[in-house]
């Protein structure tokens, strides 16, 4: 017999490029009316237990994003998301939006073509293809600080570019390291040390930073590294991150308006980039990420109150 003391939340899970995106499609908080950033304060501030019973472990791992489905307030929209990891919430998630979409085609409630979804930052737009790819069209994004130089306790100065695009990121090229799944423990070692020293010297906001390299996969331009708020590093090219870059390669007229930019992960998979020119002054670019997802889990989670790791293991 079924208690009806235990709450049950029902979930798909996906794969972007590797990195993980857990829809909760019912059973979620309720988080009142307004628009999907004021309802993103309401679960901070009411509901944050949930988020970490969500993604966390013992039900998931430092690396599951979660995306909590809203109603949109924005009616053009198919869809409202609130984004959130292991300690916190995100303002957007690029490989997040791809599965999303794949998970709303997977649930037969989005068909291919064109849908717009409300995040806490602005409307992005998607476009589901038939050969499965997403693209998705993400807020204004622009570079903040060009070269600004840290001083890394244990590493001594780096020097990178400080970026919006839905996140903050601080985006290294020069670090001597080697991109791959071997020197994983170094990299975010590395990148840990460089995230206190940003947030301490001057970017507080800054909470993802990326590294940069040569890439392995034919007719990729370059591979990164993407550390999470965290500590997990995305196992896509995060499309955030790649949006980021594509706001800086755009600063630096290293990429024309409208060329593709493949950005490979750390693990090898790829988002195909591009952007279009919102403010050349202003430095502000519309940019647009492509990649693919895979459901891989149709999940009923069970939250039972007696079970004393119920809201999750938080640091
Ligand atoms: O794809 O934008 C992204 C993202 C952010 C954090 C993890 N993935």
């Amino acid at each position: 017999m079924s208690n009806p003391a235990i709450r049950k939340i029902q979930i798909i899970d996906s794969h972007t490029g590797g990195e993980p995106t857990r829809v909760v499609i019912a059973g979620g908080p309720e988080l009142g009316g307004g628009t999907v950033a004021d309802r993103l304060e309401v679960f901070r501030e009411r509901h944050d237990p949930f988020r970490s019973a969500v993604v966390n472990e013992p039900r998931g791992s430092d690396v599951v994003v979660g995306a909590l489905l809203c109603e949109p307030a924005d009616k053009c929209c198919a869809a409202g998301v609130i984004f959130f990891n292991n300690v916190s919430y995100l303002g957007m998630c690029g490989h997040g939006t791809i599965g999303l979409v794949v998970t709303l085609a997977h649930l037969g409630r989005i068909q291919c073509g064109e849908h717009k979804i409300e995040t806490p930052v602005g409307v992005v737009t998607a476009t589901l293809y038939p050969n499965g790819e997403v693209s998705v069209a993400n807020i204004p994004s622009w570079r903040a600080k060009k070269a600004a130089t840290v001083d890394v306790p244990g590493l001594g100065p780096v020097t990178g570019d400080v970026a919006w695009s839905g996140n903050w990121f601080f985006l290294i090229e020069k670090h001597g390291l080697d991109l791959s799944l071997a020197t994983v423990d170094l990299l975010t070692d590395y990148t840990w040390r460089v995230r206190q020293a940003v947030n301490a010297q001057g970017f507080p906001e800054v909470d993802h930073v990326e590294l940069f390299g040569p890439s392995t996969s034919p007719g990729a331009h370059s591979r990164n590294f993407v550390l999470c708020p965290g500590k997990a590093y995305d196992r896509s090219p995060c499309g955030t991150g790649t949006s980021a870059k594509l706001a800086c390669l755009a600063a630096d007229g290293k990429l024309a308006e409208g060329a593709a930019w493949v950005q490979e992960s750390i693990i090898g998979s790829t988002f195909k980039g591009s952007f279009t020119w919102l403010d050349r002054a202003a430095g502000k670019v519309a940019p647009v990420i492509t990649g693919t997802a895979f459901v891989n889990s149709e999940i009923t989670q069970l939250l039972d109150e007696r079970d004393p790791f119920c809201w999750g293991i938080r640091a």
